[in-house]
């Protein structure tokens, strides 16, 4: 079939809004009709050509949400219909990664995706002249219609909005997952988030969740604050405005009784490596753990001295927020259509496909 889509023709040129071939799904493939996409700071990275595996001509998107229009030979677990969101981190059940239980990254199908293709070693996409155009994360969802592997989509209510639901594709589940599943945080737990952005507001929100009773947030932005008071942060620090930000920090979260102070867990949601450095190191001495989920840059290396691990801290890491997709994005639907979170005041613009490079 024909179909729309923004396709990267090549890294630094924009989006070219064309029609496009798409095979149907082959077996253990199912062929999704996207309703509603982000854009995610990853997909300009991509395009910009920065990303040293990116690869052109690909269709970008991995924060999408659709519905079902047809499915493969052998499939089971969705049926035509049905309401789905890709998962650019899949969830197979099978593979070492899935059967170990230490971590949601599944290996089932990790080589293809990365070189753009599915499971078969082929691409669903091609221009009209016929020449393939590549997937990009496994999910390619700046297309109106595309094909992904079985394991790649989660089955979520059939009564949810897809232009809010489509961002639990990636920064919600992200923000969430990383409190929730990576650092395991517990009530009254007090915690840091670097970068008031996209990531960092869930982060608050899965922070306030949690239970967490202080939810200091950081950023060079003041123009950040309501938004992320609104979300949960209950303290505010600009690093412009201190001398020391780890110090401030330790400081902040003392009590009578702990005069040591740090922060029981801190999230970098800055991708900065020194910002990085400060999160762990403004954690408490003995327990204290940071998490980073913001992406750095190619061939970036993060440092510290020994000393900060020897006495306790933990440094973690964690992609889509730990998240085994099609058992835990269900879940973060129903928070939402439940009023346990929030999505709407996160969503600042709308743009129809054709105006995606605005
Ligand atoms: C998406 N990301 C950030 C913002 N939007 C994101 C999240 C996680 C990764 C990459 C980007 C990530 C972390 C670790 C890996 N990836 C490797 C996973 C593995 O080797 O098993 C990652 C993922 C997908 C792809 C590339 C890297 C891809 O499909 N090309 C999950």
């Amino acid at each position: 079939m024909r179909t729309r889509a923004a396709v990267a023709v090549q890294a630094g040129k924009p989006l070219e809004i064309m029609e496009v071939n798409l095979a149907g799904p082959r077996p253990g493939e199912v062929m999704v009709e996207i309703k509603a996409t982000g854009i995610c700071h990853t997909d300009e990275f991509t395009l910009s050509g920065a990303d040293p595996e990116g690869l052109f001509p690909a269709i970008l998107g991995h924060e999408g949400a659709g519905v079902v229009v047809e499915v493969g030979e052998g499939v089971s677990s969705v049926k035509k219909g049905d309401h789905v969101i890709p998962l650019y981190t899949p969830e197979c059940r099978q593979c070492p990664s899935c059967l170990s239980r230490k971590t949601n990254l599944c290996t089932s199908i990790r080589a293809t995706q990365g070189k753009g293709v599915m499971p078969d070693g082929t691409s669903r996409f091609s221009t009209l002249d016929g020449d393939p155009i590549l997937h990009y994360m496994g999910c390619s969802t700046f297309s109106n219609y595309t094909v992904l592997p079985e394991i790649a989509v989660a089955k979520v209510r059939e009564d949810a909005p897809f232009d809010k639901i489509c961002y639990i594709g990636c920064g919600v589940t992200t923000g969430i997952g990383a409190v929730i599943n990576t650092a395991k945080v517990e009530i009254g737990a007090k915690a840091v988030v670097f970068g008031l952005g996209g990531i960092g507001l869930n982060v608050i929100q899965g922070l306030r969740l949690a239970g967490a009773d202080m939810i200091i947030g950081v950023d060079l932005n003041p123009a950040k604050v309501p938004m992320a008071e609104h979300f949960g942060m209950t303290h505010f620090l600009n690093p412009k405005e201190v001398d020391n930000v780890v110090a401030e920090i330790v400081n902040m979260t003392k009590t009578p009784f702990d005069q040591i102070g740090g922060a029981d867990y801190s999230f970098d949601c800055t991708g900065n490596v020194k910002v990085m450095r400060d999160a762990l190191e403004c954690t408490h001495r003995g327990w204290g753990q940071s998490i980073i989920i913001g992406v750095a840059p190619a061939g970036a290396e993060i440092q510290t001295r020994p000393f900060q691990l020897v006495t306790g801290r933990v440094w973690k890491g964690t992609a889509f927020g730990g998240a085994r997709g099609r058992t835990d994005v269900p879940k973060i639907v129903d928070w939402y259509m439940d009023g346990k979170i929030e999505i709407d005041p996160m969503i600042t613009h709308t743009l129809k496909l054709d105006e995606i490079n605005k």
